[in-house]
């Protein structure tokens, strides 16, 4: 069924965005540094995701009704965190744990973390995991849907492919695959690491149905998403073209921000770039960020 979506909630969407964007580079430059790159190009994508396609109850994380997201690119957890948190999975003022000894926010995703179905971070797992779950949700003749994004780098891993033909060839119609198309991946560009392209054509030919959006505009991801699957029979692929560290000038499009931390300076450039107006997320109010 489509779901119809009001250009004010796609406004809210875009709106939260934005304080998610903000919460993410405050708190990841503020416990040590981490995966800005990578974790600012998701922030649309995890926000549709969790805020308006999925069925989830973050009170009961293990609700048998569930959608499952499986975070294939793990790394960037410090991107994904923050949307656990102020989703409520977790309390928001473990979000200054990150990456610290014995925190259950972690460089990469762990189980010790509410809300994470599997753990990630050796790229390459995270579609055939998801798979696993599709298929035996079908088994048990259960509606439940599988949400899985992966890096499009990440497609260097044979694995991925294995997957997608795998998926393709038995229909896995409950499997929902969004690559974040940012077009680079730690050390430089896809197309010269590793050719992608013609990616939509690559998932077409293993039978999935494939959309392609802009994974910054609200109502494109919103819109990509509205009707599950994009074809009965078939797996979904939504790619997704984003902008690697999208939202702060100098991180934009730069391989070297994939991980890092930044100088004074460079903070305060991005501190006013993130900046909003209006209400702050409960996480900020934890963490004491000004908006
Ligand atoms: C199996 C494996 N090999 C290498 C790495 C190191 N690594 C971490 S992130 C990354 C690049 C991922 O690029 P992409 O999938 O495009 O994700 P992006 O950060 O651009 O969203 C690599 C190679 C890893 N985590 N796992």
């Amino acid at each position: 069924m489509q779901k119809t979506i009001t250009q004010q909630r796609v406004d809210e969407l875009a709106e939260l965005s934005k304080k998610l964007r903000h919460l993410i580079v405050h708190n990841t430059q503020l416990t040590g540094g981490g995966h800005f790159g990578a974790s600012l190009s998701m922030v649309e994508i995890l926000t549709a995701l969790y805020w308006e396609v999925m069925n989830i109850d973050p009170e009961n994380p293990k609700w048998a009704g569930r959608d499952y997201f499986v975070l294939s690119k793990g790394h960037a957890c410090a991107g994904f965190a923050p949307v656990l948190a102020e989703k409520g999975f977790f309390d928001p003022r473990l979000l200054t744990t990150f990456n610290q000894l014995g925190s259950c926010f972690g460089m990469h995703t762990t189980l010790k973390m509410a809300g994470v179905e599997h753990p990630t971070g050796s790229l390459g797992h995270g579609l055939s995991v998801g798979l696993g779950i599709a298929l035996g949700l079908k088994l048990d003749g259960k509606p439940n849907r599988v949400f899985v994004l992966i890096g499009d780098g990440e497609q260097q891993e044979g694995s991925v492919w294995e997957a997608v033909m795998a998926a393709g060839n038995w229909g896995v119609d409950n499997l929902i695959t969004i690559v974040d198309r940012n077009f680079l991946s730690q050390d430089g560009e896809t197309e010269k690491l590793m050719r992608l392209e013609p990616l939509a054509d690559k998932w077409r030919s293993f039978n999935w149905s494939v959309k392609t959006v802009d994974g910054h505009d609200m109502g494109s991801v919103l819109n990509g998403l509205a009707r599950l699957p994009f074809e009965p029979d078939k797996p979904s692929c939504l790619i997704a073209e984003t902008v690697k560290g999208k939202g702060v000038s100098f991180m934009e499009n730069q391989p070297k921000w994939h991980y890092g931390i930044m100088t004074d300076e460079q903070y305060e450039t991005a501190t006013r770039e993130v900046q909003f107006d209006g209400a702050r997320l409960r996480s900020h109010e934890c963490l004491g960020i000004e908006a």
